[in-house]
């Protein structure tokens, strides 16, 4: 741990430094090359009892929204009195960024550093309106895999985080431990910061700064070799971060450098409150062609 709490102020690897991708120059999967049927074995493994616990907040005007995002729904109806059933029909039209409102799961198409994507792919060469020719959402396919929920807030003996708390790898650690737990490669880690109870309560405070993990900690996750990593807090990671030269630096060293997925705005509470630690994670990204994420209903089962 001293290592990584050692770690100067970030700056983005060169080329050279993170390309090609341990994956292979050609991959487009990053940590989702993980999911093989050997971890859905494992993860099934863990089911004990059928309980399913849902993951993910309504998708509604009560979300919280980061930055201009929106989500404008509109009812559609047709009355088919043409016919003597007198059928009726509904339907809604919704405006909204699809693959990043709600709770949300990141593909590697959403962020970059410069021009440049995970694995040195180049987004000016490979997107025009009609969505990302590389790393589309479609392709990530169904994720089932060890869940573990790393509760934070539990170990820190609170029911949320400060605003800004930048959670080390001591606090990992530490959690990890009283809950007996370690990380496995391939799993979905999920950190329980108890910020996502603001969600829908208090949007403007919610969205403003959050409690998540640093450079030191993502790194130290990262090394981990996980199937993505996600929170109850709308990026992850700490928000603004406290070097106030870096915007939202654990973003890219997961999605930009290491090629692991981001759940964001997740719903931990039941998972929290019921002390449940590891579970088996589930969950599909829509298949969104072209689209740099997807709005998702992940679920817990144990
Ligand atoms: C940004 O897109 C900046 O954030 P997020 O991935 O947290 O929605």
């Amino acid at each position: 741990a001293a290592a990584y709490a050692q770690a100067p102020t970030w700056t983005v690897p060169s080329e050279s430094q993170r390309c090609p991708s341990k994956w292979g120059a050609a991959d487009e999967r990053g940590s989702a090359n993980h999911q093989k049927p050997a971890a859905v074995m494992n993860a099934a493994k863990l089911i004990k009892t059928g309980e399913v616990i849902e993951l993910a907040h309504v998708l509604g005007p009560s979300m919280a929204f980061f930055g201009t995002r929106r989500f404008d729904m509109h009812t559609k109806r047709t009355f088919m009195n043409q016919f003597s059933n007198m059928r009726g029909s509904n339907e809604e039209i919704i405006i909204t960024e699809l693959g990043q409102v709600g709770t949300q799961f990141d593909g590697f198409a959403h962020q970059t550093h410069l021009n440049s994507w995970y694995n040195c792919q180049k987004v000016d060469e490979n997107s025009d309106r009609t969505g990302f020719k590389k790393f589309g959402i479609h392709n990530v396919g169904t994720l089932f895999t060890r869940g573990v929920l790393i509760d934070v807030a539990g170990f820190k003996g609170v029911e949320m985080l400060g605003d800004n708390y930048e959670i080390t790898v001591e606090d990992l650690e530490g959690a990890l431990k009283k809950q007996n737990l370690t990380l496995q490669p391939g799993d979905a880690v999920i950190i329980h910061t108890g910020w996502g109870k603001l969600y829908g309560k208090d949007n403007p405070r919610y969205v403003k700064s959050c409690p998540g993990i640093g450079v030191p900690a993502a790194l130290w996750l990262a090394a981990k070799d996980p199937m993505l990593l996600g929170a109850d807090n709308w990026p992850v990671e700490v928000s603004p971060n406290p070097d106030k030269q870096l915007s939202l630096p654990v973003h890219q060293i997961a999605l930009v450098v290491n090629g692991i997925h981001l759940l964001e705005n997740l719903k931990l509470d039941e998972l929290a409150q019921k002390g449940v630690g590891e579970f088996a994670f589930v969950m599909q990204p829509l298949k969104i062609q072209g689209g740099s994420g997807s709005t998702v209903s992940p679920i817990a089962v144990r």
